[in-house]
């Protein structure tokens, strides 16, 4: 049997924060922009659960994070400790999987299909590795199983925090059904007031409805969320993310939105990346640029080459066209990277197959 687990630390920044200041526990806790009294610009990064009650959470503007709770414990992002932090935790994970799919600073697929071979075992396994984390850097997380990734997260985020939950494949429709249909993996804002105004309000609506209709308004997505409506999800836990791609980041000293320094960062990691694709030997078909804001949202754009190429000017050239076509100039950037994909081991046939992009 299939068995994925989402493993995603609690409250996370502010989790670290904790870390560093243990005189912060029990009190609400807010990481994000400066409230300024009250008349900060930027947004709540993440925050406590103590915080939680007062209505404060993820990217609400820090002014109204200070109304709602005026004396919480109000902190700057220490990205570097907690990417730090990230690290270590993302390390010890993955001695536990197969198959591991870092998503986010704080959250990892695993695939532990060939570590364990029940329900039972699955969850003796996630109490081992949550034990784990916790004693190596005395952070929580929340842990979700299922037969695959949708119902690994959903089962974790259902959970949060600090609990470990399994859906069993024969509970998954009955699981999902009450939620509302912006709770359903890869649903959207858009995508869930269109659902909404189409009459499907719950996830249970989808699961009924008719399948030629969903079709009609969203095309094969809309057969692709009818599966996930009733918790069937075949996209497989993608390993080895980092021989897949070559990538550099740079992160500014403060943050900027001056073009020339924005370009110079551009082609200062575009060498560093020829560099890496060179030693090792590929050629690459696609190049992604990722943006961090100083809010710290993140911005993927990337583009298809017509052919494989191993050329610094190419890697420049569709870097800064995309930045020119699709970055919110004028916004303040924090950091900003360059990626190729689709590598090509071009010198020789050493394991050609493992490195073709899926
Ligand atoms: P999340 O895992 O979404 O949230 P969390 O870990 O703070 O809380 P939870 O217990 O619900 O998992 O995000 C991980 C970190 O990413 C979070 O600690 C801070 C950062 N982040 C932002 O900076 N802005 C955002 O809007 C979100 C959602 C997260
Ligand atoms: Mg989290
Ligand atoms: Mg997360």
């Amino acid at each position: 049997m299939r068995v994925i687990m989402l493993v995603d630390m609690d409250y996370f920044f502010a989790a670290c924060e904790e870390l560093k200041k243990p005189e912060l526990k029990g009190k609400p806790v807010v990481v994000g922009a400066d409230p300024k009294g009250g008349n900060g610009r930027g947004v709540v990064s993440t925050c406590n659960y103590e915080a939680r009650k007062y209505g404060i959470h993820s990217g609400m503007p820090i002014s109204t994070a200070y109304r709602l709770k005026s004396d919480a414990v109000f902190l700057p992002v220490d990205e570097k400790y907690y990417y730090e932090t990230s690290a270590r935790i993302m390390d010890i994970l993955k001695g536990f999987a197969s198959k591991f799919e870092q998503v986010s600073v704080d959250e990892a697929f695993m695939d532990v299909s060939d570590k364990v071979g029940s329900y039972e075992a699955a969850l003796a396994y996630a109490n081992v590795i949550k034990d784990r984390i916790l004693s190596e850097t005395k952070l929580p997380c929340s842990i979700g199983i299922g037969t695959n990734k949708l119902l690994a997260k959903t089962a974790c985020e259902a959970v949060k925090p600090n609990g470990i939950k399994l859906v069993r494949e024969e509970e998954a429709k009955i699981f999902l059904a009450p939620m509302p249909v912006g709770k359903l993996y890869g649903v959207g804002k858009k995508t869930e007031e269109r659902l909404e105004e189409m009459g499907y309000k719950k996830v249970e609506d989808l699961q009924k409805a008719d399948l030629n209709r969903l079709v009609g308004l969203f095309g094969t997505f809309g057969a692709e969320m009818q599966r996930h409506a009733k918790g069937i999800d075949y996209d497989e836990v993608s390993e080895n993310y980092e021989v897949k791609s070559i990538g550099r980041e740079h992160t500014f000293e403060n943050d900027t939105a001056d073009l020339d320094e924005i370009i110079g960062a551009l082609k200062a990691s575009a060498a560093g990346v020829i560099h890496d694709v060179k030693q090792q030997g590929f050629s690459f078909k696609t190049v992604t640029i990722k943006i961090r804001y100083a809010d710290f949202s993140e911005h993927l754009k990337g583009r298809s080459l017509r052919r494989y190429s191993n050329s610094l000017e190419d890697i420049e050239n569709t870097a800064i066209a995309l930045f020119e076509g699709y970055a919110d100039k004028g916004e303040r950037i924090r950091k900003i990277g360059v990626r190729v994909s689709g590598l090509l081991a071009y010198s020789g046939q050493k394991k050609l197959a493992d490195y073709i992009h899926a």
